[in-house]
Order: C-alpha cells, then structure tokens, then sequence
C-alpha cells in the first residue's frame, strides 16, 4: 500500500504510553468482564463454554503484550547476538494456566472470578489443548522455549501454523480411529497474525544462467509458483522476570495473481483453484514420529519454513545492519530441531547470494558457522533422504546449490583421505542409486559447526555408527546435549500439591534452579515427611484414576502400584513387552499364584501413525487383553489393565504426578534419550528401564538401588543379534511360554481369527529388531522386584522422595545452559522496567 502508518510518522511516542495494567484481583475481573460482555458480546444466555476462557485468555495476553514489547526493543537496542530455533513442530500444549503462573496471578485470577461466582479450573478447562507436534522432538521444542524465556536468552522459534495439528485418537472396538483436530475452529486468542511481515516462497520452476552487473556469470530462480507465508506470532513467557520471546509460526497463502494462461484459456475456475494448493502447504501436521514417507508435501512444508525463516531474518537483519553481512555469523545461530528443517542450509547459501549479491566462499563462511544440527534418532527409517527428481521439479536452486556444495566437500574428502572412493560414496550427499537420494542428515552436518546428540549414550553411538566418517573428519563439531524438560509445566503447574510441599521444605528456588530439589534427599529419613509425600501421591493418583474412569471406564484403586507407559506406540519402544507381563500376571492370577502379591493398575497410551500396521495391531491386542483381564472376576483386587485414549500434553499432565513406576522399556540403543521419563521422575515416580537414552543417566543420578534395571545394553543387543533364538527362549522359559500359548491359541481374539498373527510373529522371529523375547525373563524380575519394593511403603516413598530430589540434572535449563555455553554463547537481555 502507498500509505504509511500515521502513528509512525506522528513526531511523539504518546500513543504507547499507556499505563501498566493492574495485576490485582480487582483489575483482573474489570478486565475480564469487559471482554467477555463488551468484545465478545456475550451475557448470561451464551450456551458456549469457551467465550468465559477467551475472555480471560485476552485479559491475560494484555499483561503480556506489554511484557512482549518490552523484551523486542530490549533485543534490538543491545544489537545482541540471537539464536532461531527452527523445527517443524512445537508441541506447546495448553497456554492459559502458563501464562497466569509465569506472570504470578494464579492467586488474584482465582480469587477475582470466586468474587464473581467462577470456578478457575472449570474455565481454564475449555482451553484446546494444541498440538502442534506428533511426540518427544516437538514437546523438546517447547520446554526449550520455556528455558531460554527464563533464562533472558534471545531465542526465536519458527515453526509452523497448523491448521490441523495431530489427529485425535479414538478407540472403537479396541482399535485405533483417528479424527482431525481443527484446533483454531474457534480461534486461537495466544496469537497475533502479523500480516505486514509476509514473505513470498518460491517453488518450481527452473534456473537459468545470467551475467550480473559485475561481469560474473551467477544464476538465477526463474518462472516459479509463489505462495505467501504470513506469520503468526505466540508469545513465550518467562518464568516472572518480565521477558517475553517470541515463537512465530507461518501460515501458507495464495498469492493474488493468476495464472494467465489458464485465466486466458477460458479456465478462469482452474485458475483460481490453483491458489488452493498454495494453502494446503501448512493444512496438516504429518503425523509420523519415526519415520519419513517422502511425500512431495512433506517437502514443501520444510522448504517454506526454511525460507520464509530464513527471509525474515535477513530482513530484520537488513534492518539493524544494512547490506553489509560481515557480523552476520558473529550475531545469529540456527538451530536445526532435526534434520526437518535441514535445506535451511541450502536457502540460506541461496538467499545470500541470489538475493543479497554475496559471492558462494563468503556465503559459506556464513552459512557454516550459523548453523547447529540436532539430531534426534539413530533408526535407519528415520533418516531423512529426498529423491533427487523431487528436488529438481520443485526446488531446482536448491538442488544446484546442493551439488555445489556436495562437490566442494568431496573435494574435501579426496584431499584428506586420497583415493579412497569408497568412502567418497558413503559420505556424498548424494546417495547414488536406481533412484538418487539427497541426504539430509550429511547436508545438515556439512553446512553446521555443531552435531549433537540428545542423551550420552546416543551421541556416543553416532559417532560410533552414523556419524563415524564425519567424526573422523571433524572430531570438534560433534557434542552431546542430555535432553530435559521445564520444571514449570512439569513440576510447578502439574503437581500443586507438591510444588506447595516443595516450596515449605525448601524454599520456592527450585523453580528456576532445580538442582536444589537435592536438598529434599535428607527429608527421606523423616517419617512426617514421608506420611504428607504419600498423602500428595495418593490424591494425585485419585485425580489420575477419576480420569481413567472416565476416559477408559477402568475402576483403578488408589492403593494399587500405579505402572504406567505413556509414549508413541513403536515396535522399538516394546508396549509389546509390557503386555506381554500384563498377560503373564494374568497368568499368574488364572493359576492361583498370588502369594504376596502387589494389586496393580496398568496404564498404557499413546497414538500410533496411521499408516504402522503393526503399532495398531499393538493398541488392539493392548485394548484386547485390558477388556478381558478387566471383566473376569478373579482378577479382582489384583489387576487392572487400561488403555487411555487420544493421550496428549494436557493428559501428561495429569498422569505424571499420578504414578508410582514409569516404564522406559525400549531396546537398548534405540529411544535416543526419551524425556517422559525425566517427567515422571520429577514427580517421584520410580523407573523400570533399559540401558538406554536418559535412562541411564536417570540412574546414575539416582543410584542403582533405586531404579529397576533390566535387559541386555546397546552392545549386548547388537552381539546377540547373530545368534538370536526367540524360540528357544520361549521353549526355555515356562513363563514365557504360557504367554504365547494363550496368545497363539486365540485366547485374546476368539472371534477375530488372526488378527494378532503378525504382532505374536513377531515375537518367534529370529530377525526381530527389537529382541522382545531376550528380555522377557530380566523383565519379569524386575517387575517383581518393584512389586516387592511396593509392598514396603516406607521403602517406596523414600525411594519416591531420592528420584524427585535427584531429578535436578533433567530441567531443560540445565540444557539451554549448555546449548548456550557451548554452541550459541548468548547474553542474556533483560527488558528495561
Ligand atoms: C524423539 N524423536 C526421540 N521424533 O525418539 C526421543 N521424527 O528419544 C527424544 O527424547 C526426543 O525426540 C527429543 O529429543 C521424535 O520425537 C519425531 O517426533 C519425529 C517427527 C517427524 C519425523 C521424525
């Protein structure tokens, strides 16, 4: 448009004096009342639930938009060095009671709407939860955002605006049904649609070469299908110390040109629905965990977040500095959640020369002391590899750019290592092949000065493995970076009759400084102590069995062992081994061998991508034996099965501080650190677990005696994979074998034949990846040693107190402080009062 702002050209800055707004129970409900009646235009009649919690959603958001602003001019002001943190998910769950936590209005928010006859929870719960991501690597995104806020770090996220995020699970008949989840159908009032930052994406296309005005002969993007990216930006509270960040999610957008030939041609519909495949971009999240299916939309959603990011930090970039990018790489970092948004490395090699006139040497220089790669799995059907063709139809820049860059580095290669060609192929970029391959993850580690790994153990096993050849070659660039989560969400918020415990025994400084949760070890000794632990644990597991009772209609009996595995459904993470258990406690239970026994309550849940057969058939053999176990009255008093459906953030919630044993059971070498298990630590529940991921650093923080050990280590796997004989273990193993019997034999599918052929296959097959059956019997010990360990509370809630207290290690500011220490050396800023 030719206009320009007014306010920005007025000479004063009167218009933003406002003054601050109050913070008091008073002010909160005036504000409160005045959005809901006088913005909304709600009263006493609206049937809908959700206008009361958007009108406190925006009473709040006010106090934060002052905050926000605050903390933008802060970081422009210093000229401070920034990091960007780029991932194609942000599983950020619900904001509401974040924000009233963060700000320190829980209080006066509660006692205003009490004064109005509100109840607090009953309008924070009409609040979607969103999820913007599909497991671990998208919630990491947010806790991690939660960290650099309170931490003053200059940290953006860019990520993308879903229309629809992850499906919502349903269970019929004991299988899996999935649902859209149009979580913005009503709005979304934590966003801020900053429509005058839009950046137009190019797509398609071809190259063509040119000579500059400099003589030089450059090439060029040329003939492209455009499509705009609008950003959407959500504000990311500190933990009360006035900082607010910024997470900003792009929206695909139709251009308004047409296409004229069509238009020309009569087709003036075609035309215009053209413009629809440009909006389809950001419509849906993928909903795969583990594994990538290649598809062309998939590749377009990386790319657009990738330049539209990349574009909008040079813009501002251009703002602050002009066109001189000397100190580019001193002042920015990207961080890569994954290979995901790797062909960043590619774009911003692109924007820098086709767009900004840099020469390619300077361009990579750039490029190569920018960007950090974090990768997140070890599993082959993980790593992402794009067929050269898609690349070449739909961003053939990049894919010039990517050749360039491929042949500059087995330059490299050859100068190091001369006339070893075949490690020249196994370390190209370019998988050669029937049908060529771009490799992500290479490109990622040849364009960035920092590879980490999310857990010890995994980043030794990717310089041993994956990695090897790159390690070699640049032993400084890899690093380890033990994942964790924020204490805000996952103690503070979820568990308020503990944090209230916390903060009396302690102090309230372990919010921000978690290590000091170690002080509560010596409280282990002290029975009062101990007697208001139980007391906490018991109400959070009653709140936990009035969901499962809704939600499963599982009666669970609060005195029960609470055991619970809550993740993606996987072969690798074994919810087959659990069930597995479950069905020899049946056993047990059938054969009347029930001496001493603990009564237990199993909680399994998680969604499984639509397209892994074998995941679904695990959910309905789970589902299966729940239904049976739960209706045959010998089991009364001594098991319960569930499986809870649609399991998401705002469940987690509820589930952590309601649990006594977390099951972290993956194949050793395969769950790259697992976060779950930090949560449920923090809220004092014992682990039952592999050598695998966290889990081993878990227990080294908490000592082997107070973690339940089991199976054969990431190196064991891969030595017995020769010579494995499932069914010789299960000839061997009496236990075992009564297992298989039942489930061979039909006994959980009488009128469903077969349907569970695949999944007890499985098991017998020499070839299993996952070893199910080599760590059935060290399993089972280990259950019994937990269920022993059950029986004698006191023994159990000081072994409860120790993992709490020893959780310190695993808040995610613990990790922000390393990622920056060690990769982005940021300052902290401190908006102005
Ligand atoms: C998880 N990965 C790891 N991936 O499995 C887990 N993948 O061990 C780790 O704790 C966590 O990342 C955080 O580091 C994932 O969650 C995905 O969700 C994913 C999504 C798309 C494609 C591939």
């Amino acid at each position: 448009s030719s206009l320009t702002n007014p306010i920005k050209n007025h000479p004063n800055d009167q218009v933003f004096e406002l003054p601050p707004l109050a913070m008091d129970a008073e002010g909160l409900s005036q504000d409160f009342k005045h959005y809901y009646a006088h913005t909304f235009g709600r009263d006493r009649d609206c049937q809908s639930a959700y206008y009361p919690y958007k009108a406190l959603a925006i009473t709040l958001r006010d106090r934060l938009m002052e905050r926000w602003k605050r903390t933008r001019q802060a970081y422009d002001e210093t000229r401070c060095k920034r990091t960007y943190y780029l991932s194609l998910e942000f599983l950020m769950g619900r904001a509401l009671s974040n924000a009233m936590l963060n700000l320190d209005v829980g209080g006066p928010v509660e006692k205003g709407l009490y004064d109005l006859g509100l109840m607090l929870e009953e309008i924070a719960s009409n609040e979607p939860d969103p999820g913007l991501g599909n497991g671990g690597l998208g919630r990491l995104a947010a806790c991690f955002l939660d960290s650099c806020a309170t931490l003053q770090l200059p940290v953006r996220g860019y990520g993308l605006r879903y229309e629809y995020g992850m499906f919502r699970q349903l269970i019929e008949k004991g299988e899996q049904v999935e649902e859209p989840d149009h979580w913005l159908r009503d709005g979304n009032p934590w966003e801020l649609e900053r429509p005058e930052f839009t950046q137009r994406i190019q797509f398609g296309g071809r190259t063509e070469s040119y000579t500059d005005h400099a003589g030089r002969l450059v090439s060029r993007w040329v003939d492209t299908h455009d499509v705009l990216a609008v950003p959407y930006d959500i504000p990311v509270p500190g933990y009360r110390n006035d900082t607010v960040n910024t997470l900003r999610l792009w929206k695909a957008a139709a251009t308004d040109e047409f296409d004229l030939d069509e238009f020309n041609a009569g087709s003036y519909p075609e035309s215009v629905a053209q413009k629809n495949a440009a909006e389809h971009i950001t419509m849906v999240l993928y909903p795969n965990d583990a594994s990538e299916n290649g598809k062309e939309l998939r590749l377009r959603q990386q790319f657009f977040l990738a330049s539209a990011s990349i574009k909008d930090v040079l813009r501002d970039w251009v703002r602050l500095h002009g066109e001189d990018f000397s100190r580019f790489a001193e002042l920015n970092c990207f961080q890569l959640n994954d290979t995901h948004p790797a062909v960043s490395v590619a774009e911003l090699m692109r924007q820098l020369m086709d767009d900004h006139g840099l020469e390619w040497d300077k361009a990579w220089e750039i490029t190569s002391s920018t960007m950090a790669y974090t990768n997140h799995t070890l599993l082959p059907e993980a790593l992402e590899r794009w067929p050269v063709r898609l690349f070449r139809q739909l961003l053939p820049r990049i894919l010039e750019i990517i050749f360039e860059i491929n042949a500059r580095f087995l330059a490299e290669v050859a100068l190091r290592w001369p006339g070893d060609n075949d490690r020249q192929r196994r370390m190209s970029l370019i998988e050669e092949g029937y049908e060529p391959q771009v490799r992500m993850a290479y490109l990622a580690i040849v364009g960035s000065f920092s590879v980490n790994g999310v857990a010890a153990l995994h980043s030794e096993l990717l310089v041993e493995g994956l990695f090897r050849d790159f390690h070699e070659l640049w032993p400084a660039k890899f690093n380890n970076k033990t994942n964790g989560v924020t204490p805000r969400r996952w103690l503070s918020l979820c568990n308020p009759g503990l944090h209230e415990l916390l903060d009396e025994t302690i102090g309230a400084g372990w919010v921000c400084k978690l290590e000091e949760l170690a002080k509560l070890a010596p409280h282990a000794d002290d029975e009062a102590f101990r007697k208001r632990w139980y007391a906490i644990k018991q109400d959070n597991k009653q709140r936990l069995a009035d969901v499962v009772g809704q939600l499963c209609g599982v009666e669970f009996p609060v005195d029960a062992l609470f055991d619970v595995q809550v993740k993606r459904i996987h072969e690798y993470k074994r919810q087959l081994l659990n069930i597995l258990h479950v069905i020899h406690l049946y056993n047990r239970i059938k054969r009347g061998d029930t001496e001493n026994w603990t009564p237990r309550c199993v909680l399994i849940g998680g969604k499984a991508a639509p397209g892994y057969v074998m995941a679904k058939q695990i959910i309905h053999l789970i589902n299966r034996v729940a239904s049976l176990v739960n209706k045959d009255p010998a089991t009364e008093g001594f098991l319960r099965v569930a499986f809870i459906p649609d399991y998401r953030v705002s469940l987690m919630e509820v589930i952590a501080p309601g649990t006594d044993l977390s099951e972290q059971i993956s194949t050793a070498g395969k769950e790259a650190s697992g976060t779950g298990n930090m949560k449920f630590m923090m809220n004092g529940a014992v682990t039952i677990g592999t050598l695998d991921g966290a889990n081993i650093e878990i227990r080294d923080q908490v000592g082997e005696e107070h973690f339940f050990l089991f199976g054969l280590t990431a190196a064991g796997v891969e030595s017995r994979r020769q010579h494995y004989d499932p069914n010789g273990i299960i000839a061997n193993d009496p236990a075992l074998l009564d297992v298989m019997n039942l489930l061979e034999s039909g006994h959980f599918n009488q009128f469903e034949g077969g349907v569970f052929d695949a999944v007890i296959g499985s098991i017998r097959n020499p070839h299993d990846p996952w070893m199910t059956a080599a760590d059935f019997r060290s399993y089972v010990e280990a259950q019994e040693r937990a269920a022993a360990a059950y029986r004698d509370r006191d023994g159990w809630v000081r072994m409860s107190i120790l993992n709490a207290a020893r959780s310190g290690h695993f808040s995610s500011d613990r990790t922000i402080a390393e990622y920056n220490e060690d990769i982005w050396h940021l300052e902290q800023v401190a908006p102005k009062p």
